[in-house]
């Protein structure tokens, strides 16, 4: 490689299940993002950098070119719209689903339901496509709280083993969509740096396909 390739990725989940499909790759970050406190890691290869930003701002930091790679979960590209991006590859790291969930499934209420969310987009989309009126309230964390201090009948969350929900006194009620990170792509990067990024691209894929 000798073109220089920004790489936008998550702490977390998400970098740890990222960096066995990078070593695929031959790519592998000098840093441990979560001692050091550097934004941008240097890797292995001089051209090669990572930047290390929320989940939820990788959609953006490759939108614009910032990054011309980025790893993304496909609950936050559905927030994010996806426009502006390709999707290439499904990496099939940090599964989980995305539920609605709630103490019980309830007699049908008479007024309109009330949904705490982080996830208002595909919320929105998920209760339109059923044709119900729902108001949705917006929540940056802890939803599982929003139905036990009565703000909300039900939350509308990702959901892994079940234990948040469970250790709440809740249960997941309706299947959403089922989540895994996606690998996106900038859409200049991919026709600028096309041989460098479609060979990394296939790296990856390699990568997932002898994890699969
Ligand atoms: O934490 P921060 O606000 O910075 O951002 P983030 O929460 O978006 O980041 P992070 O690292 O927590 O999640 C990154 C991505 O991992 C998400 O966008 C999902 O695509 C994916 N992922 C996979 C998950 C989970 N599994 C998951 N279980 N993200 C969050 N959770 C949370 C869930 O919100 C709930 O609070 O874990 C809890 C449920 O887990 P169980 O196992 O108890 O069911
Ligand atoms: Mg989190």
């Amino acid at each position: 490689m000798s073109e220089t390739l920004t790489i936008a990725l998550s702490k977390g989940r998400i970098f740890k299940e990222t960096l066995p499909l990078l070593a695929h790759a031959g790519i592998e970050p000098v840093d441990d993002p979560e001692k050091s406190r550097k934004l941008i890691l240097d890797t292995n290869h001089d051209e090669v950098k990572l930047v290390i930003i929320r989940a939820s701002d990788v959609p953006t930091y490759v939108e614009y070119g910032a990054a011309d790679l980025g790893v993304a979960g496909k609950d936050v590209l559905m927030e994010h719209g996806g426009e502006g991006l390709y999707e290439p590859l499904d990496l099939k790291i940090a599964r989980c689903r995305l539920m609605v969930a709630g103490a019980t499934e309830g007699p049908a209420h008479e007024r309109r339901l009330k949904i705490a969310t982080k996830f208002v987009n595909s919320t929105r989309r998920y209760y339109a496509r059923k044709g119900q009126q729902v108001e949705i309230i917006k929540l940056y964390g802890s939803m599982e709280l929003a139905p036990l201090v009565g703000l909300a009948d039900y939350i509308v969350d990702l959901v892994d083993t079940g234990n948040t929900l469970k250790a709440n006194g809740l249960q997941p009620l309706e299947h959403i969509a089922d989540i895994s990170s996606r690998l996106v792509v900038n859409k200049a990067s991919m026709k600028t740096k096309h041989v460098t990024i479609k060979r990394f691209i296939d790296d990856i894929a390699q990568a997932v396909e002898s994890r699969a």
